[in-house]
């Protein structure tokens, strides 16, 4: 069997990928080690920066998230007892849209598979990448129905397999470098079922930790608490969580979060790493198999589309008009928005979590980090710029 692109990886990444390639009428396959109705269904990313959603609908995308998904146009910080509205709109005439990360997908998979015609196998095992270096590489993976070991030989790869796939460790070591950031700092990434407080995004900064609430829909609200790394979610019952999201989240004239049964519970390490170059040979990295950013700004699932709109249109550029220059310049058109967003990550984490480091110096520069986005609207655009991605014109 034969394809001119097998994409590992069925989450945001890999099925941009293979609807574009098929739109170019290009033969491809993705294989995904878990279940259509899993994919379909794992809660994660919410927030997609407008340039993403301009970026989805020019490929025929959108319809569904254009419909259905919330605009936001402000967020709110809260510290020292006080809300602040932060209107990015009215900053950068840009906004968010909040649309699920699963309602995404389930729309990626229809198009790809039941409209576009194109092949998907679910529920592989032990995926494998040989000769990756020359023109003709194959992937091997291990089939669910029979057991038995499949052979798909193509002209190019590309790893689409999250952070916890296969495909990054078949870069030589030699070859490529992984940059990785340590916060040291934990997050309890909580889903309610229960609407948001208000419509907005919040931020909480409070000596005792950072809070945030993210709408995801008016049945859904993904919130996160600060907690030590490696923390135990069972440490966390219902009240505590509830208790301390009123705490840190609170403030003067604010409505206080709406309580509901809490539908996902874990800790997160927060992490970043980079790998450069995100090729080798006939191998393309996209997405969280490449670059890992914390969810500290919202980031990771608008850096997996970008990566894939570069890397689907080179892909397809090469395979119907020969034209090979996406590909050679893809891995550093990608990072250049990769590190621009890990720089504002970091700038951000310590806006969130400076004052609860237990360091009076450190609390008192960020307090006035916090306060000069309120007084001057400079700093207000400048926040807002990055926050929607759109200072990062590459
Ligand atoms: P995904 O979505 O992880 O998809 C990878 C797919 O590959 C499959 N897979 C394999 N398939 C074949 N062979 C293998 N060996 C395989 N190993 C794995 C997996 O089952 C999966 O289906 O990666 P992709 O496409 O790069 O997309 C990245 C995004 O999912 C990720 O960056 C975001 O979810 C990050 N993120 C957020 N991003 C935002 O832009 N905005 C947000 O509001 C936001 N919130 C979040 C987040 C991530 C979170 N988690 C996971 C820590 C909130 C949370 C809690």
């Amino acid at each position: 069997q034969r394809f001119s692109v097998v994409v590992v990886g069925a989450g945001p990444a890999g099925l941009t990928v293979g609807n574009i390639l098929r739109a170019a009428g290009a033969e491809c396959l993705v294989l995904e080690t878990e279940s259509r109705e899993f994919i379909e269904r794992r809660p994660r990313a919410g927030v997609i920066e407008e340039w993403a959603v301009r970026g989805l609908e020019r490929r025929g995308l959108a319809r569904n998230l254009l419909d259905r998904a919330e605009l936001h146009t402000a967020c709110e910080f809260r510290f020292e007892g006080e809300r602040h509205r932060l209107p990015y709109q009215e900053l950068t005439g840009s906004h968010h849209w909040v649309y699920p990360q699963p309602s995404l997908v389930t729309d990626l998979v229809r198009e790809y598979a039941d409209v576009r015609g194109g092949q998907i196998r679910f529920g592989v095992r032990d995926v494998r990448l040989h000769d990756l270096d020359g023109d003709r590489p194959s992937v091997s993976y291990t089939c669910p129905e029979t057991g038995g070991r499949q052979v798909v030989e193509c002209s190019f790869v590309a790893g689409c397999d999250g952070a916890r796939g296969a495909t990054r460790a078949a870069l030589p070591p030699e070859r490529a470098r992984v940059a990785r950031h340590d916060y040291g700092i934990g997050w309890l990434a909580l889903l309610a079922e229960a609407p948001p407080a208000g419509d907005s995004v919040l931020f909480g900064c409070h000596p005792d930790g950072f809070a945030g609430q993210m709408p995801r829909s008016p049945e859904v609200t993904r919130y996160y608490l600060q907690c030590p790394p490696g923390d135990d979610p069972a440490g966390w019952p219902h009240e505590r969580v509830w208790t301390e999201l009123r705490r840190r989240l609170g403030a003067a004239g604010a409505p206080p979060p709406v309580e509901g049964p809490l539908i996902e519970k874990r800790v997160l390490d927060m992490h970043d790493y980079v790998t450069e170059p995100m090729s080798f040979g006939r191998l393309f990295l996209a997405g969280d198999a490449a670059h890992l950013v914390a969810p500290i700004a919202a980031k990771g699932m608008n850096l997996a589309l970008h990566d894939a709109f570069l890397l689907g249109d080179a892909l397809a550029a090469h395979l119907t008009g020969g034209d090979g220059s996406g590909l050679a310049g893809y891995s550093q058109a990608c990072l250049r928005r990769v590190w621009d967003y890990q720089e504002f990550s970091q700038w951000l984490s310590e806006l969130y979590h400076g004052t609860a480091a237990g360091e009076p110096f450190r609390a008192g520069t960020t307090l006035a980090r916090l306060r000069r986005l309120f007084t001057s609207r400079a700093a207000a655009a400048a926040f807002a710029e990055q926050y929607l991605g759109t200072a990062a014109h590459y």
